[in-house]
């Protein structure tokens, strides 16, 4: 079969209708992007890229080096490119205006430049989280209200991993597909077509030093995979955590398995811990795409109506089995409770 590169997919893309060029051409800059950020991150200690910044992030949270650079990267790239009206990101607390002089587009670009960067210094894989709206007609500098559309509004999502090998996987709402940078040429290679994860799974990722927190519904549930052969599931489960949540979808997309990071009492107060516009919303899109689910525990993230642009929400993504069991005993417990 003839490789066929990112660039030939996504004209068949627009050949079919489901994209139009500026996308394509938006979608071909962010890629180019994320092929320098992997190539920053791949230095590690030679580059001098590891550790902290020295600065904070809106969230609060330390920035690495590489979180710093990977965003200037996206913001570079796009500012230039003719495709955005605006973007934001984990890394700035407002959107980010394209440059008086460079061109504008229709769409808005949000993305979390560098997920997972508390692995970084351990070189364990990391990523890049994107998602594409359409800017609402008539805005010429969008706000943060602009960007507020659920998730069932995106034109388009992606992750890049960067791990042994760089993997771009997306969407645009007509199946999620894989591509694989081929180093030698510096292109991406379609690797998987019209993805389809396994609705049932014995593999769940769930960071389980936070149990005592959890609320009831996922105490029982969680219980009933560790209890395996022994209990109500009658059948055993494994685990995994990796801490980099595109590491951990990128092993659902590729062979099933369910991710979840629950409301607990220690996150109960910020709403969760992963964020909507450019962690779940994004996932979410990928997995639904690929035949899997994505709720809060008790509604599709995607039909959620965003509040604020680094809004938290619980995750549960995956295989539709799990997904949809987990949920059931967070609504029945709620129904219960009434
Ligand atoms: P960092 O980007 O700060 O490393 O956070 C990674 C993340 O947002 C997500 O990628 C992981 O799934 C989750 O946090 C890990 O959370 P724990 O630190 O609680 O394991």
């Amino acid at each position: 079969m003839k490789p066929v590169s990112l660039i030939q997919f996504l004209i068949e893309e627009r050949r079919a209708g489901h994209i139009n060029a500026e996308l394509s051409l938006l979608i071909e800059v962010v890629a180019r992007a994320c092929k320098r950020i992997g190539v920053a991150t791949g230095k590690g200690a030679l580059g001098g890229v590891l550790g902290e910044a020295g600065t904070g992030n809106i969230q609060g949270e330390a920035q690495k080096k590489l979180d710093v650079i990977s965003n200037e990267i996206l913001l570079e790239a796009n500012a230039w490119g003719g495709h955005l009206a605006a973007c934001a990101s984990e890394e700035m607390e407002d959107p980010q205006q394209i440059p008086d002089g460079y061109p504008k587009g229709q769409h808005l670009l949000l993305f979390d430049p560098l997920d997972g960067s508390s692995n970084i210094d351990v070189n364990i894989s990391v990523g890049t989280i994107f998602s594409v709206l359409r800017c609402p007609d008539g805005v010429t500098e969008p706000k943060a209200e602009h960007f507020l559309q659920p998730g069932t509004t995106q034109l388009a999502a992606g992750y890049v991993v960067y791990g042994p090998s760089t993997v771009l996987v997306l969407t645009f709402g007509h199946g999620t597909h894989e591509f694989t940078l081929d180093r030698e040429v510096g292109s991406f290679i379609l690797s998987r077509r019209g993805i389809r994860i396994p609705e049932a799974t014995a593999e769940f990722a769930i960071n389980m030093s936070n149990q005592r927190h959890w609320q009831a519904p996922m105490q029982r549930y969680v219980g009933e995979l560790l209890a395996g052969k022994t209990g109500p599931r009658g059948r055993d489960f494994n685990m995994r955590w990796v801490a980099s949540m595109v590491a951990d979808v990128h092993r659902i997309v590729t062979r099933g398995g369910v991710f979840y990071y629950p409301l607990d009492a220690k996150i109960e107060k910020q709403g969760g811990k992963l964020r909507i516009m450019y962690e779940a919303n994004p996932m979410a899109f990928i997995v639904e795409q690929a035949g899997g689910a994505a709720t809060t525990g008790r509604q599709r993230i995607m039909e959620l109506q965003p509040t604020g642009l680094h809004q938290r929400v619980p995750v549960f993504l995956g295989s539709k089995e799990e997904v949809e069991l987990a949920t059931r005993y967070h609504l029945e417990a709620d129904a219960a409770q009434g």
